[in-house]
């Protein structure tokens, strides 16, 4: 093949060196918006280099595809093992996929697979177990094949494409004519990039840059501007390589070449250069081609200078990126809202605007889609530490919610793992985190989109989650697809009314929406928002009436049956107050279990406690406890044999049932006991609020 003519490349990697996953630990991650307030990081990730990794030999080897009329060199980097197929052309010295190309690239790729035969067979044996997320290559479900039937187009003939192997030989052999169609394929491990990796470069395999102490004041300055390491983000290339974060049983799953394409919409306000950068690049090398209708870039409102012209001029080397921009600031959830209006793709997946996503991230996808239009998928969320922009693989886990609603991470309970027979099987979610997910276009919108009542940034996660679960559809984390997110403590962009205030009125509009007799439960964490404004929600009620949503009890019991729930019969609420030294109990988790007292502040929180019909005093999942020879009260869990149950009439003693002895205040006044009843003021106790029967 004479070098001048115009190229694509393709390879074919059959050995897979993939290392065996370790231990995985699992954590929950919640803090008080205020305090830190921002998707927070799912910690104890596998951090290191050594899981999942695979061989990181590698450099550049040339494979070239032959193709009418396409495209010139490029390079796909050797070190990811599985199959790479370079379905692209370049512009610029950029490659970017498919553009002006037909989409048929990839099927035809796979046909020239040595032990093409093979594959196909092992595929019909072991088709269906869609619904488990076993094998991929799962049956689709008649109502997805309908909806998405008409959106996949253009898959043309595949035998003009001619594949050859440069290994040395020449490469102007006969070439093989594609007979037929594949029906399923092993993951597409595509990493194309504009010049070979150099694999000693900064950040490069993931690892994490450090920078001189002389830069400090560099790094301070990026800091300032981004909210993460913005300094050693502009050193690192943008188009770096990553590690292998997968789970080894991944190289084993097919899927189908009939997959929908999808539109990427990435929502962007203030976002660091080279981040947004990144985060696009990573897109396009590491997507099949075919399999990306385009990507819709939504400023939303973003005033810095290089956001502007510098970003049109930028992106208008890849016809397939297209930047929407908002006249006034929207807010995240608007700002989505808008890039979906646009889309076309039959599937939508929305990604923030500082990740990088993993080889192989978007097939696992839009494969789950395609067997059942009713999920709502996302890709594992790998961590790029916010200071040296490591890339580290995240630990199975899924997201969840306490009362006060705020999304947490915790760990794949014992019933779902279960269900899951190797680390590569879908997680089942109760939530997501909000940022990246994939979800059929029609189906989002049938669904009723997002509330577009919600202003900024928050609770649009919870919102989708409970709406999705409770409205006939489901979500799931898919281990083999994976992205990258820059976690960050702050945001680097202003919310024109306050975070807090901003997160809490998106949270409340979806308590009142969605959480049925539980509501008071939210509310006793939050007691100042009883009174306050959130909005219509009137539409989105008639929404759940219309989709005939099942209600927030068969979610908490079907979806998420291990969050503790409070007893919701309730007596007497909010504070609770010695009437002798005149101050309230107060329980922080994070000082220990026993009750404190301290001066009333009326703002609930720490000092918000129930006492149920039961006679429990309840904080959130906690009831008051009480041991035998220990008289200090403490808050453990409501199940605790050792569970508290008092009498009470309105300012007057809290007396224990069983042990007679009455809630009282040790010696220096600074925790609560149980003591023998004496009728002194300090064994008598206010509520802040007693309920009518
Ligand atoms: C997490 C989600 C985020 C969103 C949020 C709750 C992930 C990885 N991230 O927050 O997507 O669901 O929880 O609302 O799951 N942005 C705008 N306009 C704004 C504010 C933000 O376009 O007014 C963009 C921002 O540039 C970024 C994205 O929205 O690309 C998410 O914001 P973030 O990265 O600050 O939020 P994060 O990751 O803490
Ligand atoms: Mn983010």
């Amino acid at each position: 093949m004479a070098p001048s003519k115009k190229i694509i490349q393709v390879i074919f990697l059959t050995s897979m060196m993939w290392f065996s996953v370790d231990v995985m630990l699992l954590i929950t991650y919640t803090t008080a918006p205020e305090a830190n307030f921002s998707l927070k990081l799912p910690q104890a990730f596998f951090g290191g280099d050594k899981k999942h990794e695979r061989d990181e030999r590698g450099g550049s080897k040339k494979l070239n595809v032959q193709k009418s009329g396409l495209g010139e060199d490029f390079h796909v980097n050797q070190e990811r093992d599985g199959i790479a197929v370079g379905d692209s052309n370049r512009k610029n010295g950029v490659v970017h996929p498919g553009d002006g190309i037909e989409r048929n690239g990839n099927v035809a790729h796979f046909n020239q697979r040595p032990n093409f035969e093979k594959v196909e067979d092992t595929n019909k044996q072991r088709i269906p177990d869609g619904d488990e997320g076993g094998n991929d290559g799962g049956r689709r479900k008649e109502s997805g094949d309908k909806s998405i039937k008409g959106e996949v187009q253009g898959k043309s003939s595949l035998s003009e494409s001619k594949v050859t192997e440069t290994t040395g030989e020449k490469a102007d052999k006969p070439q093989q004519e594609i007979k037929k169609l594949p029906a399923f394929h092993p993951v597409r491990d595509l990493d194309v990039t504009s010049k070979p990796h150099d694999l000693d470069g900064p950040g490069e395999k993931g690892k994490p840059v450090k920078t001189d102490p002389e830069d400090a004041s560099k790094v301070a300055i990026g800091f300032k501007h981004a909210s993460f390491n913005e300094y050693v983000s502009d050193l690192i290339s943008l188009e770096r390589s990553l590690p292998e974060r997968r789970p080894p049983e991944c190289r084993i799953k097919k899927y189908s070449d009939d997959l929908p394409d999808t539109s990427i919409i990435i929502c962007f306000t203030e976002e660091s250069w080279s981040t947004l950068l990144r985060t696009v690049h990573s897109v396009l090398n590491r997507s099949p081609p075919d399999l990306v209708r385009e990507i819709l870039l939504v400023d939303d409102f973003s005033q810095r200078d290089y956001l502007k012209e510098p970003l049109d001029e930028y992106m208008a080397q890849f016809p397939k990126v297209k930047i929407i921009r908002l006249e006034k600031r929207e807010g995240l959830i608007r700002a989505r809202l808008r890039g979906a209006e646009v889309a076309q793709g039959a599937i939508m997946t929305f990604l923030d605007s500082h990740v990088e996503c993993h080889v192989g991230w978007l097939e696992p996808l839009l494969q789950r889609i395609w067997e059942d239009r009713t999920r709502v998928v996302c890709p594992a969320l790998d961590s790029i530490d916010a200071t040296t922009f490591s890339y580290a693989g995240s630990a199975d886990i899924m997201g969840a919610f306490e009362w006060d609603l705020q999304f947490h991470w915790v760990g794949i309970p014992e019933r779902e793992q279960k269900r899951r027979k190797d680390d590569s099987y879908p997680i089942r979610t109760p939530t997501i985190a909000g940022g990246l997910f994939s979800i059929e276009r029609n189906w989002f919108y049938e669904l009723g989109s997002y509330d577009k009542g919600m202003d900024i940034w928050g609770g649009e996660n919870i919102e989708i989650s409970l709406r999705t679960w409770m409205c006939g559809g489901s979500m799931e984390i898919l281990p083999c697809s994976r992205v990258g997110h820059i976690f960050r403590k702050t945001q680097p962009y202003k919310f024109p009314e306050g975070n807090m205030i901003t997160f809490l009125r998106n949270t409340q509009r979806v308590v009142e929406v969605w959480l049925d007799e539980y509501k008071p439960i939210f509310y006793s964490k939050r007691p100042e928002l009883r009174k306050r404004k959130f909005g219509d929600v009137s539409e989105r009620v008639a929404l759940r009436e219309r989709l005939k949503c099942k209600d927030f009890k068969w979610y908490l019991e079907n979806v998420y049956p291990e969050i503790v729930v409070p007893d919701i019969d309730v007596r007497a609420r909010d504070e609770l107050r010695n009437l002798g030294i005149n101050k309230c109990a107060d329980f922080m988790l994070n000082k220990g279990p026993q009750i404190s007292l301290f001066p009333c502040h009326g703002q609930g929180g720490h000092q918000s406690f129930e006492l149920s019909k039961k006679g429990h005093v309840q904080y959130d999942t906690r009831c008051a406890t009480g041991k035998r020879n220990i008289p200090k009260v403490m808050m453990f869990s409501c199940k605790s044999k050792d569970t508290l149950t008092f009498e009470h009439s309105k300012g007057g003693e809290m007396k224990d049932v069983d042990s007679q002895k009455c809630l009282d205040l040790s010696l220096d006044r600074q925790y609560v006991i149980l003591a023998d009843c004496n009728g002194r003021q300090t064994q008598r106790w206010r509520w802040g609020a007693y309920l009518k029967d």
